[in-house]
């Protein structure tokens, strides 16, 4: 008892006092902590914005400290220079040890999870299913996922007739689950038919943890005390229970997935000949057992097993809350919408290609326009594995008057890297960086060349050899989605656009102002569109 009471009074002793007294942080500038146990964490998940940053980014610049969990500095800065050093050199600034831990329980250890060599292997053996050619392939299941959604959708407004008011969050998410399911596994989630899933409902119990804040509280407890994860608690059986699950209906598909490639190869055939062998899974078990990766860098299967929810959680809801997103834009801004839809009444085919939805210029720009805006993962996070260096474009001024040209980092510093508020800082965008102006794509700006995104000048998929894998699988399924329903219906708002807020669990979800406790939602207006 008393070594265990000295155990924790030294955790408590050396968080709180002795790791800020030697932070190289201290004197960079920064808002004052009002808490000691939860720092500026309160203030931010109080103000239920990544706009909270971008004050603080106009009272102290472009480079500055606040503090964190247990009063701990952490880095945050808008500097393009310093987030190009940080992403590109991934394997000094690794994910933060807290999120890996919270992301390895419940997912495993996929490629969102993994670092250094593993991350490099597994990505290796990953990125041809995640290619141009192969997305090409896919885009079929997405739009007819669409158009399943869209009649969906008709059945709801021939109900009543008239303009008809939908909560566009329940449908997206569920045609983004089929989406994923066909196009990841090849393997039927049936949520837009609503028929009862076991695969479906085991990843609702696993990832519940990331909505409930009290489940992430007894995370955040477990890691910070390692010693209570030896007592079970509700999540962490509902948890398991879902992973159990999960795992069981795996295994079977990457089993039976094996088999299918074998016959294939030993009757002659290219697997993957067929449509069914075209999903993410398959590829990657291909990939797996091609000659060109050597005996030692292949993927044991367990690690292809972590790859499925770690699919499933990267690439179901941060597509369905983007065009969620971006169905809202369009509600506020009509002669976008018109524009848009006069361009996709356009196409002679109603179940068009990736091809002939890529040549779509001002789908193209909406696309981007939302992306850009609406950045579905606003924030995201990296911790320093080792004391380095970053380079910085601005100088700062620190607590004492003193300019710096660089920043000096301790070895398990954290750094939150600001995706949305580098989308539309006034600084690189200009004067009209909030407003939704697809237009801006015809000509940008010279400053956002700087910006060390993987797509289209913009952090909104990150950078670096860690950035998203799955940008080309989203784009083309949101295109798809967007062409579907923009053709068949006129959006409009159910509510005034301030009474939608937006509240960030990894993914930024929009909630009516004044019923928070109904989860996430987001009323539009809908009537079929008819030619004039
Ligand atoms: C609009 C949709 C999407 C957005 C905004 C998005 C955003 C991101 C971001 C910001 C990261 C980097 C996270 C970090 O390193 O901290 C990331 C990583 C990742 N994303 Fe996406 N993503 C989207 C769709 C998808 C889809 C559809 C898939 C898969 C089918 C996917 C799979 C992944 C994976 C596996 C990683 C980890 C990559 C690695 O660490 O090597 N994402 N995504
Ligand atoms: C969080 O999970 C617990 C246990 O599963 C449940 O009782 C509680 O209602 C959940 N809270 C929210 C906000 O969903
Ligand atoms: C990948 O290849 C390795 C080595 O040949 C093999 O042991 C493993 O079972 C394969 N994994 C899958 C999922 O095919
Ligand atoms: C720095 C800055 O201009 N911040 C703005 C960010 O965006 C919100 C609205 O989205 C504004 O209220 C902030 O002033």
């Amino acid at each position: 008892m008393v070594a265990l009471l000295g155990y924790v009074l030294w955790k408590v002793v050396k968080i709180l006092v002795i790791s800020p007294l030697r932070s190289t942080l201290r004197d960079l500038p920064g808002p004052p902590s009002p808490s000691l146990v939860f720092g500026n964490l309160a203030d931010i998940q109080k103000a239920n914005d990544p706009a909270l940053h971008e004050s603080w980014v106009e009272a102290y610049g472009p480079t500055l400290t606040y503090k964190g969990w247990l009063n701990s500095y952490k880095l945050y800065t808008h500097d393009t220079r310093a987030l190009a050093h940080i992403l590109s050199h991934s394997n000094d600034y690794a994910k933060p040890e807290l999120d890996a831990f919270f992301l390895n329980k419940i997912i495993g250890r996929g490629l969102i999870v993994v670092e250094g060599e593993q991350h490099r292997q597994q990505r290796r053996v990953l990125n041809p299913a995640f290619g141009h050619a192969q997305i090409r392939e896919l885009t079929g299941i997405f739009v007819e996922k669409a158009q399943q959604l869209r009649d969906f959708w008709s059945d709801q407004i021939a109900v009543t007739g008239a303009l008809t008011r939908i909560d566009v969050t329940a449908g997206l998410s569920k045609m983004t689950l089929d989406a994923i399911g066909l196009a990841g596994f090849n393997y039927d989630l049936n949520a837009l038919d609503g028929r009862p899933n076991e695969l479906n409902e085991a990843f609702t119990a696993m990832f519940q943890v990331v909505t409930n804040t009290t489940a992430a509280f007894t995370f955040v407890l477990k890691y910070t005390f390692p010693i209570l994860d030896l007592i079970p608690d509700n999540y962490a059986r509902g948890t398991n229970a879902g992973q159990a699950v999960a795992r069981r209906v795996g295994m079977k598909l990457i089993e039976d997935k094996k088999a299918e490639i074998m016959q294939a190869s030993s009757d002659g055939k290219g697997a993957g000949d067929t449509l069914g062998n075209r999903d993410l899974l398959t590829l990657l078990i291909k990939a797996n057992m091609s000659t060109d990766i050597p005996e030692n860098q292949r993927l044991s299967d367990e690690d292809v097993l972590a790859q499925v929810p770690t699919f499933l959680i990267a690439g179901h809801e941060t597509t369905s809350y983007g065009t969620g997103w971006s169905l809202f834009a369009l509600a506020q801004v009509p002669h976008v919408q018109c524009k848009l839809r006069e361009e996709l009444l356009g196409v002679l085919t109603d179940t068009p290609s990736m091809d002939e939805l890529n040549a779509l210029p001002y789908l193209d720009a909406v696309v981007r326009e939302t992306m850009r805006l609406y950045a579905p993962v606003p924030v995201t996070a990296r911790e320093a594995c080792r004391d380095d260096v970053i380079p910085l474009n601005a100088p700062y001024t620190d607590r004492h008057g003193q300019v710096h040209d660089h920043i000096e980092i301790q070895k398990g510093t954290a750094i939150l890297i600001p995706i949305l508020a580098l989308n539309r800082s006034k600084t690189l965008w200009g004067e009209d960086a909030f407003e939704f102006k697809p237009e801006r794509w015809e000509k940008l700006p010279e400053a956002v060349q700087s910006i060390p995104g993987v797509w289209g000048n913009l952090m909104t998929f990150a950078g670096g050899p860690r950035a998203c894998i799955g940008y080309r699988f989203s784009l083309v399924e949101m295109k798809a989605l967007l062409f579907v329903l923009v053709r068949a219906f006129e959006i409009e708002l159910a509510l005034p656009a301030n009474d939608i807020i937006k509240k960030v669990a990894i993914v930024q979800r929009p909630y009516i102002r004044d019923q928070l406790e109904a989860g996430s939602q987001l009323p539009l207006l809908f009537k079929p569109y008819q030619a004039a």
